[in-house]
């Protein structure tokens, strides 16, 4: 497909009858300190990201991943929205139900800068759930730097001992059932109007987010991407513009 550069000076028509689904990854927090997955090679410690992300990691050395969320969590806690995070917080007080955020960043900066129609696809750093049971997850901003491992109360209740882990969706693991159909329901109603995908500071690699481009033009949607670099599915979209969301969505949503 035919991938045209779109000026960045001209912001994306929205009237009336536009919906808007965004898509996010650590792109869009990259201006707010927060390092990027492939940007540092993948790795944490010199290990892959993948070995402390996973449900094998946490099975082999659940301290060690507790160490490594624990370390994003103490940071994460100081950095702030950067204008991007808050060009989607506005476009959404635009729009209304005709807005909705997906983002697989699980930094917690876009509900910072106030955006409240999101998805949280990955996950996020500051909730934590069972490792056994079905207990509904909770807010936690406890860090876990090395002695006791945090327990579940509920199962220590039953006799059993479970451990508590990040809720946090590993390499592997299946996304929450309700939010895909949270966002397929939201692209089957801006199907019959007009309907505007853009995603933003995503390398494109890591499915099911990467295939939501392809939903949207399914659908009709006008895609756009916005970039530092171009990402593994550029040539999907419609429009790429390439640059710091930072400074590119203030001026696409002005
Ligand atoms: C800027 C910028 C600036 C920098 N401005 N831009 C279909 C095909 C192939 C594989 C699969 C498939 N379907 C499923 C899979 C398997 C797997 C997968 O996709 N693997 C690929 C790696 C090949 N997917 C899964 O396992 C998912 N589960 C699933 O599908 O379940 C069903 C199933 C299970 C098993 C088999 C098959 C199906 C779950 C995926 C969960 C991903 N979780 C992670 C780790 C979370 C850990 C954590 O946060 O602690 O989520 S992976 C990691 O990548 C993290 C991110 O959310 C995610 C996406 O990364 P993102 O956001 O794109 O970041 P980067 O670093 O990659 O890119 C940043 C970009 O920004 C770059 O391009 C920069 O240029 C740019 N940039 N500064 C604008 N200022």
């Amino acid at each position: 497909m035919n991938t045209p550069k779109t000026p960045v000076e001209k912001p994306i028509a929205i009237d009336a009858n536009t919906w808007v689904l965004v898509l996010t990854g650590a792109g869009v927090s990259a201006e707010s300190g927060i390092p990027t997955f492939r940007g540092s090679n993948g790795l944490w410690e010199n290990y892959p990201v993948e070995y402390v992300a996973s449900p094998e990691g946490f099975m082999r050395d659940p301290a060690l991943v507790w160490r490594f969320y624990s370390e994003r969590r103490a940071f994460a806690k100081t950095c702030s929205p950067n204008p991007g995070h808050y060009a989607l917080k506005d476009l959404e007080e635009r729009l209304g139900d005709r807005f909705l955020l997906v983002t697989q960043n699980v930094d917690g900066l876009h509900r910072k800068a106030g955006s409240k129609r999101i998805v949280e696809l990955h996950g996020n750093l500051f909730t934590t759930r069972c490792s056994q049971c079905d207990r509904i997850p909770f807010e936690d901003e406890d860090e876990y730097m090395g002695g006791t491992l945090p327990a579940c109360a509920l199962c220590a209740k039953t006799g059993k001992k479970s451990l508590l882990r990040p809720h946090i969706v590993w390499f592997g693991e299946m996304l929450a059932p309700e939010n895909l159909s949270r966002i397929q329901a939201f692209m089957a109603q801006a199907a019959g109007n007009r309907f505007v995908f853009v995603a933003a500071g995503t390398s494109g690699v890591v499915y099911p987010a990467a295939g939501l481009v392809i939903s949207a033009r399914k659908l009709g949607g006008e895609t756009f991407l916005v970039n530092a670099e171009p990402a593994e599915n550029t040539e999907v979209f419609e429009h790429f513009i390439q640059g710091p969301s930072g400074q590119i969505l203030p001026r696409l949503f002005s």
